[in-house]
């Protein structure tokens, strides 16, 4: 398939303005055929990347346009910032800050408005895979989406598929695994839209690491990752970002 491929670091609440400062240093001037590399640093250390050559973004933004909100922040403050992407819907912000579908479809939506490319994550945990609904589940992720925002968004947006229960546990969903709902995803966007679907950039996240990455991004419909403890490494992330090529 001709997509280039995304690989993105979320640092989640980890890293600091030294880490920034040598994530600029091992990145600059690596330039991947095909491949895009994206960070995605707690938003205070946006500020520590403005060399850099390659892309960022914020790990979450407010559904509102700005006001009364202490401790949010919007999407234009993360475009100022320098910021040409965010994540929207991590399943951690799900579960920790009881982010529901439609509050995730909102963030969404704030972050087209102005121009940002969201990064929507979705996957189901772990009791939705062992009984084997997660189809639905995803199906429902995707359709708050897609009724507030209309399926021609889609091309301007990415999804990554986040399982949960390989989520920081060392346990990857095996490339079949992720395939399968990769597949999935790009089947159910193209009940919309099929030129859209086969468009669409899906990243898989979950413990990817360099050890894993080339067999998880040669899958047909893995078309890179969203990777977090090993984005903290620069040589480690890297090595992720080439096994992407
Ligand atoms: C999934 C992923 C990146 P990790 O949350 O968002 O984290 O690679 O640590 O499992």
């Amino acid at each position: 398939h001709s997509r280039r491929h995304l690989v993105a670091g979320n640092w989640k609440m980890n890293g600091n303005s030294q880490l920034a400062t040598q994530m600029v240093a091992a990145l600059n001037g690596q330039s991947i055929d095909g491949v895009d590399i994206l960070v995605c640093p707690p938003s205070l250390y946006l500020g520590d990347f403005k060399q850099a050559d390659f892309s960022l973004g914020g790990q979450n933004l407010s559904e509102f346009a700005s006001g009364a909100h202490t401790g949010e922040v919007s999407a234009s403050m993360l475009l100022e910032a320098g910021c040409k992407y965010v994540l929207v819907g991590h399943s951690e912000r799900r579960t920790d800050n009881h982010e529901s579908n439609d509050l995730v479809a909102k963030k969404v939506e704030a972050a087209l408005k102005n121009g940002l490319i969201p990064v929507l994550c979705v996957g189901e945990p772990e009791s939705i895979r062992e009984d084997g609904t997660y189809f639905d589940f995803i199906s429902a992720q995707l359709d708050a989406v897609i009724e507030l925002v209309g399926i021609a968004q889609f091309a301007h947006m990415v999804v990554a598929y986040e399982p949960v229960w390989a989520i920081g546990t060392g346990k990857t969903a095996s490339p079949e695994q992720a395939q399968e709902v990769h597949k999935f995803i790009r089947d159910h966007i193209a009940k919309g839209d099929t030129d859209i679907s086969q468009k669409l950039q899906i990243l898989y996240g979950g413990s990817v690491k360099s050890a894993n990455a080339k067999e998880l991004f040669s899958q047909p419909d893995v078309d890179g990752g969203l990777i977090g403890g090993a984005s903290l490494d620069p040589q480690e992330f890297l090595n992720i970002c080439q096994a992407a090529k």
